[in-house]
């Protein structure tokens, strides 16, 4: 067995301390803003911000549309930390690069985490704009072999078998409900099962609708790795997308899947994603 190609314990626990020397805010919720989706970050409130580049071990994010900060604060009065920006698969990164920051949050302390991006709508009675709820996922590269869990297993962090029938948590996916009901926002609240590809090229039209008959409402290129760690080391998990375009199904479409549009789709649902959120993270109860 090869030694984890991540971080030791040891590591992700100086991290944490690093972290945790300079600022007050002991945080119980974890946030990952998704692309086009950091403005939830600038939402906090008595900000201790850190750039990705000064924190230890930390990787850097080099996507447009991704900040690259690490922000503590207060989200309606809770202690939240959250990472403006994340790591993906196509930027290269070894994928447990990609998830060190779950092991960080855990050593912080949090206990629930919230994770939003966009993602190409497969199921056809989804409309660009809305937001999904994560009920499952499917996890391609996991199936290739690459899983940020694989490697030695450090006991401390989780068991060597983890669970993931039960990766989003139910009550989670009902108070997002209950939530997104009181604020209107019922018409475009959906909920469904999430795809994580390697990108960064999207899909043929063939494997859109591969993904389609698998049972894949909607297809990425982030959160599942995220949660895979998460779930691992005992925090609960919330996710979802903002469908912000349609892949493409039939070979008569003349749409091109291309990062602007999800930019832009981003910014028309930012303000209602956020406040979908903020008013969950005020009604998360924690033990
Ligand atoms: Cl269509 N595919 C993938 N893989 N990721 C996306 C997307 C599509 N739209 C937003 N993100």
């Amino acid at each position: 067995e090869e030694g984890n190609a991540g971080y030791s314990y040891e590591e992700c626990r100086a991290t944490a301390d690093w972290l945790l020397a300079q600022v007050d805010i002991r945080p119980l919720v974890g946030i990952v803003c998704g692309s086009g989706l950091g403005g939830l970050a600038e939402m906090l409130k008595d900000q201790v911000a850190f750039n990705y580049k000064d924190i230890p071990s930390f990787p850097q994010s080099t996507v447009h549309g991704h900040a690259g900060r690490l922000v503590f604060g207060t989200l309606k009065g809770r202690a939240c930390v959250c990472m403006q920006g994340r790591f993906h698969l196509y930027e290269g990164y070894p994928i447990q690069k990609i998830t060190l920051p779950m092991r960080i949050f855990k050593l912080l302390g949090v206990e629930t985490v919230i994770l939003t991006n966009a993602a190409g709508g497969l199921n056809q009675d989804y409309r660009v704009g809305d937001i999904m709820i994560l009920k499952d996922h499917l996890n391609m590269p996991g199936f290739a072999g690459n899983n940020p869990l694989a490697g030695l297993n450090d006991e401390r962090f989780g068991v060597r078998f983890p669970c993931m029938s039960d990766a989003y948590d139910r009550d989670l996916q009902q108070l997002a409900f209950d939530v997104g009901a009181e604020l209107g926002y019922s018409d475009f609240l959906r909920k469904g099962v999430y795809c994580v590809l390697g990108g960064p090229s999207f899909e043929t039209i063939a494997e859109c609708r591969m993904l389609h008959t698998l049972g894949a409402d909607a297809v990425g290129m982030s959160t599942v790795h995220e949660v895979l760690v998460a779930r691992h080391c005992g925090m609960r998990c919330f996710a979802l997308s903002l469908i912000t375009n349609q892949a493409v199904m039939d070979y008569e479409s003349e749409e091109k899947a291309n990062h602007e549009e999800v930019l832009e789709t981003g910014k028309l649902r930012a303000e209602q994603l956020e406040r979908l959120v903020s008013n969950m993270v005020l009604r998360i109860q924690h033990n």
